[in-house]
């Protein structure tokens, strides 16, 4: 029987984090972050019929939980193959003389700092696997800018150059790494952006398909699943109707 690769994945609690969760789940043993413990509990019973798994509860803003958290993992839990940095959001959409600081401050904090902690954090354990890669969850907003997202859309700039030094920097280890860059996926994204105003974020993606968090779990998957000598570095991901960061053609 093939030993099972174990994965810690921060965002686990919604969106594209928990459904990456539950497509790995029959074949990875999994290490499920986030800050909602009711949602980290209900998902270690239902994914926990498939595999093993243990939650974990921290806010990758906070440096101390996080170190803490992951340096004190049970020793049979040590042995982390795969990072999937997912833990992320946007806070607001307003020209930048506009926007909230607290909201600018908060995105920086999350998607940039966030995942820098977490990846520093897990990374010791990484080095002693010889399987090992690292998927961090970027943004067509990180190649592209748009008129609203200034803070954001550097946010995710961070994130594609993070994962581009990453990979230089720890090919030695034969640490993989892969930059997954979706465009518009229905999750509660949109929601936490416009601070839960159900009307606005339908409005998002009204008019064509949008994606789904599945979708960009099954590149995930596929990306993790590749042979041990394939590297997938970068994968931009657009649903049919979308053409670039806010080139969306809506019927
Ligand atoms: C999510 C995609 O286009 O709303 O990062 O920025 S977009």
């Amino acid at each position: 029987m093939e030993i099972k690769r174990t994965v810690l994945i921060t965002g686990a609690t919604s969106g594209i984090g928990m459904a990456t969760a539950k497509k790995l789940a029959p074949n990875y043993r999994l290490i499920l972050c986030g800050r909602r413990q009711e949602r980290l509990d209900v998902l270690k019973t239902e994914l926990g019929q498939l595999t093993e798994v243990i939650t974990l509860n921290f806010d990758v803003r906070d440096k101390a939980a996080v170190y803490n958290s992951i340096d004190n993992l049970p020793e049979i839990w040590q042995n982390i193959d795969v990072l999937i940095n997912d833990a992320g959001n946007a806070h607001g959409l307003s020209t930048f003389d506009k926007a909230d600081i607290d909201d600018l401050e908060a995105m920086i904090d999350i998607n940039v700092k966030g995942l820098i902690y977490v990846t520093k954090a897990v990374i010791p354990y990484l080095k002693q696997s010889d399987n090992a890669h690292i998927v961090n969850l970027s943004s067509i907003a990180g190649k592209e800018v748009y008129l609203n997202g200034a803070t954001y859309c550097a946010s995710k700039a961070a994130v594609e150059s993070l994962s581009k030094g990453m990979r230089y920097d720890l090919q030695p280890f034969g640490i993989k790494v892969t930059n997954v860059a979706p465009g518009a996926v229905e999750t509660e994204f949109s929601l936490v952006r416009f601070k839960g105003d159900e009307e606005k974020s339908a409005n998002v993606y009204k008019g064509f398909e949008p994606l789904v968090a599945e979708d960009i779990a099954d590149t995930i998957a596929y990306a993790l699943n590749a042979p041990k000598h394939v590297q997938i570095a970068d994968v931009t991901i657009f649903p049919r109707a979308q053409a670039g960061g806010t080139s969306i053609f809506r019927k």
